[in-house]
């Protein structure tokens, strides 16, 4: 049990319903409001939340500069990744790094894959088909691993199916997964494998997995015990069904909230109990009907198939747009009207969710990939199966200067209080309890995330 866990066990309050649920599955959810622990220890940047909160990343390591957008080699990516110790991945250079080999395995713990450092557009991860065309992201056996504003777009295929999602978190612990925009993959967007525990995935976009296995999210899969996993202010778009795949076994600490799920096939979330049934809390999610969504579509599913004991479902405050079956009848069976475990996050009300995520949702700055998107959910429009777009590499773009190569801007660090002459990343100059390299990284997101002008 995650120490995270035991204080949300011991400290749990009710809060205030924040707004009554709506569509036309109202009956059909939990009659009490959530139950959200207090008193949550505190994550290395602001903006750390859900079951991985207390991932360490890199911090208080190494800042190693990516200054090549090569496959291997010195100032590589995958140099960073097979670093080893306490490391911050940052970048100075921007575009598509092309995996040409097999794509680097995140196995060393301790580690922070910055992207909002790189100038212009950011970061953008592919490989280039064949028997090498496989994952470009995976975290396996290993923890403390933190992955943020990075895009995935695996846009040649590869050989091999069942080795191609676009984010794979294998056997590992402690992992956080933020503001990622991930498409294209073959096999799920995003997939958990194995023995994991305390992973949180929030704030990212999981859109146009390709025909016939678009799938958003395989929570878990083959899990040999409980796990505890937060997927918090996601949005899944234009992907058949897995949106997302639940299926944990019990005891598990397991929160779907603030997603954004639009124009699944045939269906949005799925509750499975064949691992002896799944304890879920969805709050506040919104369920939007698209042109692919047939009639015969269901918002919240329960799966029978090969059931091993009953879930536990907690549903409150998840609105519906459009004509399908929002919630399963099946689901009353294991409705619940306490959160199997307490929440770790207040939720916003799902009216209105869309605005936010509008605004907060992916890598940033959005692509043009993402910017057509969020068009196609304003619109309703918008399809599942179309081809990926080849990518095209990034004009370079001048980083920021950074002459003490602590990874900070040399000009906020002057203004901020630290010594643009030094490497002082991990002091706190201005005693808000963050160290200043992520005081510095919230700086740069917000500005990157506003439209405003940036190296
Ligand atoms: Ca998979
Ligand atoms: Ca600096
Ligand atoms: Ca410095
Ligand atoms: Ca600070």
């Amino acid at each position: 049990m995650t120490q995270l866990r035991r204080l949300a066990a011991i400290l749990p309050v009710v809060i205030a319903a924040c707004s009554l649920p709506s569509g036309t599955g109202l009956a059909q959810q939990s009659a009490e409001p959530p139950v959200v622990a207090q008193n949550v220890e505190a994550g290395v940047f602001p903006g750390a939340i859900g079951h991985g909160a207390a991932s360490r990343g890199g911090h208080g390591g190494r800042i190693i500069a990516v200054t090549t957008l090569a496959d291997n080699g010195a100032g590589s990516l995958r140099a960073c990744i097979e670093e080893t110790g306490p490391r911050i991945c940052v970048f100075r250079v921007n575009g598509v790094i092309r995996f040409s080999a097999r794509p680097p395995y995140i196995t060393n713990p301790y580690i922070t894959i910055a992207g909002q450092t790189a100038p212009g557009g950011g970061i953008t991860l592919a490989h280039s088909g064949g028997a090498e065309g496989r994952t470009p992201l995976v975290i396996k056996g290993t923890h403390d691993v933190i992955v943020r504003h990075i895009r995935i777009r695996p846009d040649i295929s590869g050989n091999e199916q069942g080795s191609e999602d676009g984010v794979t978190i294998e056997n590992s612990e402690r992992v956080i997964l933020d503001h990622l925009s991930v498409s294209w993959a073959r096999d799920e967007l995003v997939n958990g494998f194995a023995d994991n525990d305390a992973i949180t995935i929030s704030n990212s976009i999981f859109a146009a997995g390709v025909p016939r296995h678009d799938k958003c999210a395989l929570l878990a899969s083959d899990p040999d015990g409980p796990q505890n996993l937060s997927f918090i202010g996601n949005i899944c778009a234009h992907n058949g069904d897995r949106n997302p795949d639940i299926n944990f076994p019990p005891e598990s600490c397991v929160e779907v909230v603030n997603n954004l799920f639009y124009n699944a096939q045939s269906e949005f979330a799925e509750i499975w109990e064949s691992e002896g049934g799944s304890p879920i809390s969805l709050v506040g999610n919104v369920f939007l009907a698209g042109p692919d969504t047939h009639g015969a579509a269901i918002g919240i599913v329960r799966a029978g198939i090969a059931a091993t004991g009953d879930g536990e479902a907690y549903l409150w405050d998840n609105g519906f747009e459009g004509d399908f079956t929002h919630i399963a009848p099946e689901v009353a069976d294991i409705l619940v009207d306490t959160p199997p475990c307490p929440l770790t996050v207040t939720p916003r009300p799902s009216a209105g969710l869309l605005a936010h995520l509008r605004g907060s949702a992916g890598t940033w700055p959005h692509d043009a990939f993402d910017s057509q998107l969020m068009q196609e959910i304003d619109g309703r429009g918008g399809r599942i199966g179309r081809a990926p777009s080849p990518l095209v590499q990034a004009d370079a773009v001048a980083p920021y200067a950074d002459a003490d190569a602590d990874g900070m801007d040399d000009a906020w660090e002057t203004q901020h209080g630290n010594d643009p002459a030094s490497i002082d990343p991990w002091a706190d100059v201005d005693g808000n309890g963050f160290a200043d390299f992520e005081d510095f990284l919230s700086a740069r997101e917000a500005t990157i995330q506003s439209g405003a002008a940036h190296n």
